[in-house]
């Protein structure tokens, strides 16, 4: 009986081994998911693209295009926005596209606003705001 019992006792004792590994696992795993999310930046677009982001600062979903795009599931949920198409100026438009109201970013290599990190506050790329509002965008020449 009591060989039985101290089996018993030491399965327990692996359980709650296992058990405490797991919830470490766990733990470990939340950190790393929540890892990219705080060192989001504008730096992390792709060059020769310009990237959109449903969040302010370059944060949330982030899509990116290398010619134009034309927005799907992020229509009208664009916060931030960036440049990175280096000879090449991007223009963002109200309207699928390519049309309505635009704001456009400068280029890297001509320098000046290459980006913005809050489209909701009227300065930087446009002087209005334009948070939400985003349906198209495409790059220009010149
Ligand atoms: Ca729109
Ligand atoms: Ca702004």
């Amino acid at each position: 009986m009591s060989v039985v019992r101290r089996a018993s006792q030491v399965g327990g004792l692996r359980a709650r081994i296992a058990t405490t590994i797991i919830t470490g696992a766990l733990v470990g795993g939340a950190v790393v998911a929540t890892a990219p999310a705080a060192s989001a930046a504008f730096q992390d677009c792709l060059f020769e693209t310009s990237c959109l982001w449903t969040g302010e600062n370059y944060t949330g979903t982030r899509g990116h295009f290398s010619n134009s795009v034309v927005l799907s599931t992020t229509n009208n949920k664009i916060n931030s926005v960036y440049n990175n198409g280096r000879s090449l100026r991007a223009s963002y438009y109200d309207n699928a596209n390519h049309t309505g109201a635009s704001i456009t970013l400068n280029n890297p290599t001509r320098g000046g606003q290459c980006r913005d990190p809050k489209l909701s506050n009227g300065i930087d790329a446009n002087p209005t705001p334009f948070h939400n509002r985003i349906s198209s965008a495409t790059f220009i020449s010149g």
